[in-house]
């Protein structure tokens, strides 16, 4: 190897990342056949730690570089917000480096599914204070007020933690506000009774004049305590952000896919028949916690009263999804909706890498609106699928004809 190094092997090595990257970033997305009418998954993931820039990464300058190592090292790129933004569906990706530090960088892509590029540079957001150590998960919010909000998890070392624990942890919901993605004003994290905040969410209208925020009050920094379900609360202003009570509005329930805690995913999607809410739900196994992504339907008035809970989970982690830095997971707070109605879900699986899910308003409603709720246990399971069963009997005995045509 040494004896090729030197301005040849340089540039040779150079040009051969370039290509391959280049190769790499607009590979074609594939449309998965696995059919459930509900959505359409894809074969590759949107975006993983190598689609992050080469020069991010390397130093390009020969004298400095010779052997043209890699000098940073990015270790995934998954929980994105997202927002379409002059005609381009655009991703708040939490992209993480070697070092274990989240930040965030802005993606974009003219197809939702495939060929995103990062811009040149990842955002500098400014820390709430020299504590704050880590930022992640931004929610994305195009508000009524004309500001696009992004609300997102910002953590310190817990400092009532004893000298040896060097784990315990704060997380507050930060937020900062922008026009454009490019410029960014940070405001004061969220002023709230509860010890721990993540997934925070602010709703894109007014409600009776006020920002309202889907919160997940939390006692511990994993464990959610007498907390853990997404709440509702409002407040006077988002640039001094503070709340009272938090009322829960989708509480956690025993064997169910959200018993151990659950978070609101991106802000909830206006429809005609309601607001489309995309979440996550956290059980208890053997193998740690499963997260697994679920959906239900609020009012239009009151965007705080559940009228559909659709029963068990709308996405789980399946095959190469399953396994990553945290495995079982997935994980979203992002999506986005288009001129035509066609949703765009951006999910990340294992704290590892971003996919995409494609549906529509009239399928995402159908599925929330006429999925059964969860009956709680086996008995009420088994009757919801026997009353479809029979259902489906008498429609076949009275349509013989029509349906002997058909097969
Ligand atoms: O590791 C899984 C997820 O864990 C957290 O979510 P929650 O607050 O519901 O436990 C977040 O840190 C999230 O980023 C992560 O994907």
């Amino acid at each position: 190897m040494e004896i090729i190094m030197g301005n040849n092997y340089f540039n040779r090595s150079l040009k051969n990342l370039i290509k391959e990257h280049n190769t790499f970033i607009i590979r074609e997305n594939i449309a998965l056949s696995d059919y459930n009418g509900i959505y359409t998954r894809f074969k590759y993931p949107v975006l993983t730690g190598l689609h992050t820039p080469l020069h991010w990464r390397y130093d390009f300058n020969p004298e400095s570089n010779p052997m043209l190592m890699q000098r940073i090292g990015i270790n995934a790129a998954f929980n994105a917000g997202a927002i379409l933004l002059n005609g381009k569906i655009h991703l708040v990706v939490r992209v993480e480096g070697y070092d274990r530090k989240s930040f965030f960088a802005v993606a974009e892509s003219d197809s939702g599914v495939q060929g995103f590029k990062f811009w040149d540079y990842p955002i500098l957001m400014e820390p709430a204070d020299e504590q704050e150590t880590n930022i992640y998960d931004m929610r994305l919010t195009q508000h009524e007020d004309g500001w696009i909000y992004g609300l997102f998890c910002a953590e310190r070392k817990d400092p009532n933690a004893p000298p040896h624990d060097t784990s315990s942890a704060i997380a507050k919901a930060g937020i900062a506000r922008t026009k454009d993605l490019k410029t960014w004003e940070r405001l004061p994290d969220l002023k709230t009774l509860s010890s721990q905040q993540r997934n925070v969410v602010l709703h894109p209208e007014f409600v009776d004049g006020k920002y309202a925020l889907y919160t997940r009050p939390q006692d511990g920094f994993i464990d959610a305590g007498s907390g853990g379900g997404i709440a509702w609360a409002l407040t006077d202003s988002m640039e001094n952000a503070e709340i009272g009570t938090e009322r829960i509005i989708d509480e956690r329930v025993y064997h169910t896919i959200k018993e151990g805690k659950n978070g609101q995913g991106p802000a909830p999607i206006k429809t005609e028949k309601g607001w489309l809410h995309l979440a996550h739900g956290v059980r208890y196994c053997a193998a740690g916690l499963r997260y697994v992504l679920y959906m239900f339907m609020s009012d239009l008035q009151d965007p705080s009263r559940i009228i559909h809970r659709p029963g068990g989970y709308f996405l789980a982690p399946e095959y190469d999804e399953r396994v990553g830095d945290v495995s079982n997971v997935l994980f979203t707070n992002g999506w986005v909706k288009d001129d035509n109605g066609t949703v765009y879900i951006y999910y990340a699986s294992s704290d590892t890498r971003l996919h995409v899910a494609v549906s529509s308003i009239d399928r995402l409603v159908d599925y929330v609106i006429n999925t059964p709720e969860d009956g709680l246990t086996s008995y009420t399971t088994v009757q919801t699928i026997n009353q479809l069963i029979t259902k489906n009997f008498n429609f076949i005995n009275n349509n013989k004809p029509e349906l002997e045509k058909m097969v």
